[in-house]
């Protein structure tokens, strides 16, 4: 009931709606309806109470509460309710979290959106640092009819859905993709992606896409190690701070529309969303995988999102993973 108040108010806003009225609709008594409103005021939502007029809404909190996140009736997989968001003020890994929800059953779409992250995870057992309220932190669940082979292109999937919704929503800015999932502005990092799966030899049980992309961080939010080479929206949109909300909302909306090209046998259209934002192919790259380090032209994606690199005698070399550095 208590986000049915916000709703009503919100409609209402800047007016005021009396708590007659509210306890009038939902049947329940007036103090009932006070009850929800502290509990709405207690999330961080400004609601002004007055004796004789009511309630009005006079804010509202930049957090990512799935009623403010759930991208609506557009989407038909991902989120497509707020009740297949879980949200958390702060968690260790929001993968991990969907993970054990996953084990559970969980339904494909489902979500996990954390304000902070204790123990965020990057590939290889790196981190990836999430301070609290400053960036979006969110993980999503699929159950794809797929081979685990294929998994890889769900990185350039999720990659190429952010940065489709930051050019979206700030067109001044140029993100690029360094293959698989680095997103970057400038030549700093933005956002992250940590694609998971559990798969039996050739059956995949599901598979987890996690991203973190930094939103309003400011400089002194990263540690000093990130200080060179990480950076945020906020940063470069002049520090003007940019809505989480507006953006998750965004994200989910674009990766449900292109997890159904994918499912269509749109695989074209994901390396194409992805290829839109390349900084990686036509240039010279260093690839470093647990077998060493391959030097070459980044020449094109295959149709698994592998990364082909051209050697000097024009041979292409194929890569599955690993970390590109660019103009090495
Ligand atoms: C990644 O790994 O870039 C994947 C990051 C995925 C994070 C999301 S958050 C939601 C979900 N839950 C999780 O636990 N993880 C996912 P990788 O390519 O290995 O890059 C990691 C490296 O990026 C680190 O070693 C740092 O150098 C750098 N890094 C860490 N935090 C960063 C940040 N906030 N911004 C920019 N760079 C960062």
């Amino acid at each position: 009931m208590r986000w049915e108040i916000l709703k009503l108010l919100r409609v209402q806003s800047p007016n005021y709606l009396s708590g007659e009225e509210m306890a009038a609709r939902f049947q329940v008594s007036r103090t009932a309806v006070w009850k929800n409103v502290q509990a709405l005021q207690a999330a961080g939502y400004r609601i002004e109470g007055s004796t004789r007029l009511g309630y009005r809404l006079l804010g509202s909190p930049d957090f990512l509460y799935p009623v403010e996140i759930v991208p609506g009736p557009a989407t038909q997989i991902i989120a497509v309710s707020p009740q297949m968001i879980h949200h958390y003020p702060r968690v260790d890994s929001t993968n991990n979290i969907l993970k054990e929800l996953a084990g559970k059953g969980a339904p494909e779409g489902t979500v996990v959106v954390a304000e902070e992250q204790t123990g965020g995870r990057g590939r290889l057992g790196r981190g990836w640092d999430s301070p609290a309220g400053k960036g979006i932190l969110l993980s999503i669940l699929f159950r794809p009819p797929l081979a685990p082979s294929q998994t890889p292109l769900f990185t350039l999937l999720a990659a190429g859905a952010v940065a489709g919704v930051i050019k979206a929503h700030l067109p001044a800015l140029k993100p690029g993709i360094k293959w698989p999932n680095d997103l970057l502005l400038g030549q700093r990092k933005v956002c992250g992606i940590l694609t998971e799966m559990k798969a039996e030899s050739d059956l995949l049980h599901y598979l987890i896409t996690g991203i973190g992309l930094n939103v309003n961080c400011q400089e002194k939010d990263f540690p000093p190690e990130l200080q060179q080479s990480a950076t945020s929206l906020y940063l470069q949109n002049n520090k003007i701070a940019v809505s989480r909300q507006k953006l998750a909302a965004g994200i989910l909306q674009e990766i449900d529309r292109l997890y159904r090209v994918f499912l269509d046998g749109g695989t074209d259209q994901i390396i194409n969303t992805w290829k839109k934002y390349n900084i990686t192919l036509g240039n010279r790259v260093a690839v470093r995988t647990l077998q060493g380090v391959f030097a070459g032209r980044a020449a094109d994606l295959d149709s698994d999102g592998a990364l082909l690199v051209e050697d000097k005698n024009g041979k292409n070399h194929r890569f599955l993973a690993g970390e590109v550095s660019l103009h090495p």
